[in-house]
C-alpha cells in the first residue's frame, strides 16, 4: 500500500485554502501510518473542530469528528473501550490547548496509548483568525489587533511536563523528519505528541508579513533550532535566540501507560 490508499478521494475537493500547510501534515501522518502496516478496520482517526480537525473526513477508516476541544476525551473513550484499536488524533492549537487544554494535560498524565498530531498554525483558522494560546508575542490576530501581549504556550513543554512518553516538534518544511517523528510516535506505547508548525496564509500569514506562502515556510525553516544545537548552547551557558523554536525528538521514555495492547 501507499499513503494514497488511505485517502477518501470521494471527499475531494477538500476545504483547505490554497497554500495551507495542513495537507502536508496529513500526508506525512498517513505515510507513517502506512509504514506501520496497520489494518484500516483497526485504525480510528479522531478530531475536534477546526480546519485541522477536518482531516479525518478525508481518510478511509472509521473516524470521529467530535466537538471543539473534545478530541482527546473521545479518543480516550475509544481506546479504553477497545485497546486493540490504533487511535490517531488530529487537532489544532486552539482545539488542543485553549478549549481542550485540560483534556490535553490529563491525556498526557494518563499517558494513554494514542498518537496526537497537532497542526499548530498559531491562530484560530476556521473562525477567521482570533488569537490562540500559541499566538507568538507581537503577532497580529483579530483579537490582538495591536500585537499579542501574552506569553504563548510551548505545547511540547506542556506535554513533557504532563507526562507524555513521546514528544517531538517539526514544521511543514521538514516533511521527512515529520514523517519519521510520527512513525516513532505510533511505535511508542503511551501518549505520543507531535507538534507540526504550519503556515495558514488566510488567517495568520496575511496579517503577519508573510505575503507569500513560501515566505512563511522559509521562516519556519530558518527559525528552527535543532534540539542538539539547543542543548549545546545550554551546555556552553549560551542563550537560546528568542525567535527560534526547538525542533526534533524532545522526549522518548517509558513511563507506565494506559490502554496499551496486551
Ligand atoms: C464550543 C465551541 N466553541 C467555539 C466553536 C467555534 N470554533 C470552531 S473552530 C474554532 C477554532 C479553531 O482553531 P484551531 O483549533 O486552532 O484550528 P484551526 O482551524 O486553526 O486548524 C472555534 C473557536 C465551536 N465550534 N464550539
Ligand atoms: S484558514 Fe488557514 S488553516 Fe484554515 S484552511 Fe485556510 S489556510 Fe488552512
Amino acid at each position: 500500500m501507499t499513503f494514497e490508499d488511505w485517502f477518501r478521494t470521494d471527499r475531494l475537493p477538500h476545504i483547505y485554502c490554497a497554500g495551507c500547510g495542513n495537507g502536508t501534515i496529513i500526508n506525512c501522518t498517513l505515510a507513517a501510518v502506512d509504514q506501520m502496516g496497520w489494518n484500516k478496520d483497526k485504525t480510528v482517526f479522531i478530531s475536534g473542530i477546526g480546519c485541522s480537525s477536518r482531516a479525518p473526513g478525508y481518510i478511509l477508516t472509521d473516524s470521529l469528528h467530535t466537538t471543539h476541544g473534545r478530541a482527546l476525551a473521545f479518543a480516550t473513550g475509544v481506546k479504553m473501550a477497545d485497546n486493540g484499536l490504533n487511535v490517531v488524533v488530529f487537532t489544532g492549537d486552539g482545539d488542543l490547548a485553549a478549549i481542550g487544554g485540560n483534556h490535553f494535560i490529563h491525556a498526557c498524565r494518563r499517558n494513554i496509548d494514542i498518537t496526537v498530531v497537532c497542526m499548530n498554525n498559531q491562530i484560530y483558522g476556521m473562525t477567521g483568525g482570533q488569537g490562540s494560546p500559541t499566538t507568538p508575542l507581537r503577532c497580529l490576530s483579530t483579537t490582538t489587533p495591536y500585537g499579542c501581549s501574552e506569553q504563548p504556550f510551548d505545547l511540547c513543554e506542556l506535554a513533557i511536563a504532563a507526562g507524555a512518553n513521546f514528544v517531538a516538534r517539526w514544521t511543514s518544511y521538514h516533511v521527512k523528519e515529520l514523517e519519521k517523528a510520527v512513525r516513532a510516535g505510533l511505535e511508542t506505547p503511551g501518549l505520543s505528541f507531535i507538534e507540526a508548525l504550519v503556515q495558514c496564509p488566510t488567517a495568520f500569514g496575511r496579517r503577519n508579513k508573510f505575503k507569500q506562502v513560501a515566505d512563511h515556510v522559509e521562516y519556519l525553516k530558518t527559525h528552527s533550532l535543532l534540539k542538539v544545537k539547543r542543548d549545546r548552547l545550554l551546555e556552553n551557558g549560551e542563550a537560546v535566540p528568542p525567535d527560534m523554536f526547538v525542533v526534533g525528538e524532545l522526549v522518548k521514555r517509558k513511563r507506565p501507560a494506559l490502554g496499551v495492547k496486551a
